[in-house]
């Protein structure tokens, strides 16, 4: 269950004599059949990996992540962008086991539906990662281990803020909620997260919940409709920076003021979501880190090296406030 940023010294020494034990030994099980280079492995690992889509700020830094670690360690990545669609993840996979990579990684869109193609990625030997979101199969010997947040903290976190700052509230406080995709984790388990943190104050009520998809459009459009459905919306949490980003606009046309008028939360803590944080647009921000390149290259090269990996890899992350917010963001990398 360790937070895993980094590897101890002796850790990684075990970790390379392992790894030159099991290619000198065991190479006639891998899949990297390199067409008569004279050695048995050259050591060469080829990733495929099946990308969500680009809907959000928080992917685009995740897809640049991934490419750039798979160049910064010498793995060859065959890279698909599903356009937020499971089947053509599903796909994308397929295609991966037919071209024997060594390893496919994933990020699937939504949670159900996967054993199928899992286990023909199972049978075909080929070992499969799941970074940033995770699947509901219940056997899980179907991954290798999953890389990514703990989306029901987050939305925790962001609802235990709004406790804290409505403590005194008197009357009903109303809240309107955008949600990210339908069936995605992170939907599923920030709404769950922020509603069982909210419980503590029964003046606290979600009176409209909705998808935006993640996205700026849907969150600009869903929040016109928010408004123009409820006379008194006091919060806005939105389950993306994105999302929030689009209900700015709706809010602002609406002739009111994001950040004061409505208290607005989201979660990821990208560039723009943190300069409109900054600029009080946002109040509060749950950190939600898409820098996971790093850690699925090293991952992919233990899993083909045949080494055990945790089963559950979480991401370390912080949340914001306006004046942390102003702190960190002339280095924020994305
Ligand atoms: O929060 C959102 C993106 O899966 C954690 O997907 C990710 C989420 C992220 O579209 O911005």
């Amino acid at each position: 269950m360790g937070k895993m940023r980094t590897q101890s010294a002796p850790w990684r020494a075990a970790a390379v004599l392992a790894s030159v034990l099991l290619v000198g030994g065991v190479a006639a099980c891998g899949n990297s059949d390199t067409g008569g280079g004279g050695t048995k492995d050259d050591g060469k690992i080829t990733m495929g990996f099946s990308q969500v889509g680009a809907e959000s700020g928080w992917r685009t830094a995740n897809t640049i992540s991934i490419k750039e670690a798979a160049t910064a360690a010498g793995i060859e990545l065959k890279f698909d962008d599903a356009q937020q669609k499971q089947e053509n993840q599903i796909k994308a996979i397929r295609n991966y086991i037919q071209q024997k990579v060594d390893v496919i990684a994933f990020s699937p869109v939504v949670e159900s539906g996967w054993d199928t193609v899992l286990k023909e990625a199972k049978d075909a030997g080929i070992p499969v990662i799941l970074t940033d979101r995770s699947v509901d199969s219940a056997d899980k010997s179907l991954y290798k281990t999953f890389l990514g947040s703990d989306f029901v903290k987050e939305g925790k976190l962001a609802g235990e803020w709004l406790v804290e700052q409505k403590k005194t509230a008197s009357g009903p406080v109303n809240i309107v909620e955008l949600q990210g995709s339908t069936g995605a984790a992170p939907a599923n388990d920030r709404k769950k997260g922020f509603a069982e943190a909210i419980a503590a104050n029964p003046n606290l009520k979600v009176i409209a919940s909705q998808t935006g998809d993640f996205t700026r459009a849907g969150g600009k459009q869903v929040m016109e409709q928010f408004l123009k459905a409820n006379p008194k919306i006091d919060v806005l949490f939105a389950h993306n920076d994105d999302m929030g980003l689009g209900a700015l606009e709706a809010i602002t046309a609406a002739g009111k003021v994001p950040g004061k008028d409505i208290t607005i939360i989201t979660i990821d803590a990208v560039k723009d979501g943190m300069q409109a944080l900054a600029d009080g647009k946002f109040n509060f921000i749950a950190e939600c880190s898409p820098l996971l390149g790093p850690q699925l290259m090293d991952l992919a090269k233990k899993v083909k090296a045949g080494q055990e990996v945790p089963p559950r890899i979480e991401t370390e992350e912080t949340t914001f406030t306006t004046e942390q917010a102003k702190e960190a963001l002339p280095n924020r990398k994305y």
